[in-house]
């Protein structure tokens, strides 16, 4: 029997929004379903007529608002930025005080704390969650990252535990993840409240960000393999295979590997990774990533680099006619010993990631002071080992960092990691000099080893830079002899150069 009104709706019934409510509906709650387009929202009910919860279409907005106990649940599932406010504002409207709207899209989160104060100063309620694992998560267990009114999110709590990935609470193991394609139950949800208004999509941002990071380490990793020591697509994919059975564990070396061994379906001879023209999309979350790390001034050049690489990586025409004119060092194959070079690069994909994923925690610490969030950043990284895009076996160790010290200036100074790359850095240096002499870019291999050696260095070269600002600009110095705050100039064009004390 059908309940008069639905426990939750969605609106947008795209790839991501049918899924969700499939997975919704699969654990026992009745959801209302509501397209722009009336057809696909008809065809979507009809298609699934035997969930455990109950699928209930409606037509209208209005009809839609209607189905939905009260205070209203409803998530929102379209393209984040102008047709999420579209969304937003018709729903406005039709709303009562204390109804909750929960937006599940990529946006921004400087969108989201604007919509949530708009809203909070209407009577309604908002919370912007990070859903994150594709298609495949949404439907059998994502990684959730609700923000925002923190009694809303109790509110929906209980459907966020339901459909979320799950883990094992000891080992931080996902438990028939996304990648099994069953629903999942039992076990810790990948999903815990984050803090109010962005907080949560701001996290997703973050993860994505560290997602760009990661892929392009991978292929880097893949790069060297082919560019060193000439192996074929389907042995680097053996490889990975390798890899996954130990610290690099994760769903990305997972499909990498999976990716790497596919023939080309239109001539089996080939890889298909081998016809896939080089170069990459993107949509723009590794982006704002790296513009937010400028805005707040924190040395975040991993990500960065992952989102210049695909932007070079976009210019395919340019490259080709720059391949002909610019000479780099002549092709020659590496003659050392492969499976220690393998080791290698296996070790500099692993210090790579762990100083990319020390700037995005980093990035959290920075923002929850500009916004004044208490971010836990252990949670964190425990909700990011099921269901999500990073998911990896990794992710346990900054979980456990993070409960030794909750207060971890950064992931390097933890014992672990600490120890990590002290064994693994004479391979990571091998490799990224072996690059450059070789002449394969490997762009966030090379930036996270500048960012580890600037990170543990008490001196760097700034003190002459400053200099160079004291003589164009009248920038002023401090000194090294004198306390902090102390601020001193040279008045360069005059001869002898008087140093004058600032007050
Ligand atoms: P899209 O982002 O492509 O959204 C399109 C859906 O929104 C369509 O069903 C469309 O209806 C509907 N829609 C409604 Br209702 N009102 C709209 C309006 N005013 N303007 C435009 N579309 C409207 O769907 P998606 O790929 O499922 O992604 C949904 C959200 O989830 C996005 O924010 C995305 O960034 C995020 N996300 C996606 C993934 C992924 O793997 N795809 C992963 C994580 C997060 P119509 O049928 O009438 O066009």
């Amino acid at each position: 029997m059908p309940k008069s009104h639905s426990d939750i709706g969605l609106i947008g019934l795209a790839v991501m929004g049918q899924n969700l409510a499939l997975n919704i509906a699969d654990h026992g709650f009745q959801i209302s379903v509501y397209n722009r387009t009336t057809e696909k929202t008809e065809t979507f009910v009809a298609e699934n007529p035997a969930t455990p919860g109950g699928l209930v279409g409606a037509k209208t907005l209005e009809e839609f608002v209607q189905s939905l106990a009260k205070p209203r649940k409803m998530i929102i599932l379209v393209q984040a930025g102008a047709p999420t406010d579209a969304v937003i504002d018709s729903l406005v409207p039709l709303l009562e005080k204390n109804d909750i709207i929960i937006d599940g899209g990529n946006a921004k989160w400087t969108d989201t704390i604007r919509r949530e104060k708009a809203l909070r100063e209407k009577g309604l309620r908002f919370i912007g969650s990070g859903v994150s694992g594709g298609e495949i998560g949404a439907r059998f267990g994502p990684a959730l990252m609700p923000g925002g009114d923190p009694a809303a999110y109790k509110e929906i709590e209980p459907v966020w535990n339901a459909i979320a990935a799950k883990v094992d609470g000891k080992t931080g193991r996902p438990i028939l993840g996304a990648t099994a394609g069953k629903p999942v139950s039992g076990g810790v949800p990948c999903s815990t409240y984050i803090g109010p208004d962005g907080a949560g999509h701001y996290v997703k941002m973050i993860h994505n960000g560290i997602e760009y990071g990661d892929m392009q380490m991978i292929c880097e990793a893949y790069d060297l393999m082919r560019g060193l020591l000439g192996m074929k697509a389907e042995e680097i994919g053996q490889v990975f295979a390798e890899w996954n059975r130990g610290a690099l564990d994760s769903y990305l070396i997972e499909i990498t590997a999976d990716i790497l061994q596919q023939k080309d379906p239109t001539n089996k001879k080939k890889a298909l990774v081998d016809v896939i023209l080089d170069t990459a999309g993107q949509k723009g979350t590794g982006k704002w990533t790296s513009v937010n790390a400028l805005d707040m001034g924190v040395p975040a050049p991993t990500v960065a680099e992952a989102v210049f690489a695909r932007c070079l990586s976009a210019i395919k025409d340019e490259r080709v006619a720059a391949s002909k004119i610019l000479k780099g060092p002549a092709k020659k194959k590496y003659t050392g010993a492969k499976k220690a070079l393998i080791q290698a690069i296996h070790d500099a994909l692993y210090c790579s990631k762990i100083c990319s994923y020390a700037q995005g925690f980093q990035l959290m610490r920075e923002a929850q002071k500009e916004y004044k969030w208490t971010l836990d950043f252990g949670s964190i990284a425990q909700i990011w080992r099921g269901g999500c895009i990073i998911r990896a076996v990794f992710l346990q160790k900054i979980t456990e960092a993070y409960g030794r010290n909750p207060q971890l200036a950064n992931l390097l100074l933890d014992p672990y990691f600490n120890k990590t790359v002290k064994a693994a850095q004479e391979n990571w240096r091998k490799v990224v000099s072996l690059a450059v002499q070789y002449g394969v870019p490997a762009p966030t291999f090379g930036s996270a080893l500048s960012y580890y050696d600037g990170y543990r260095s008490a001196r760097l070269p700034a003190n002459l830079l400053q200099g160079q600002r004291d003589y164009f600009g009248a920038h002023t110095y401090e000194r090294v002899d004198q306390p902090r705050g102390k601020f001193f100039h040279v008045d360069w064009p005059e001869n002898p150069r008087p140093q004058i004390a600032m007050k």
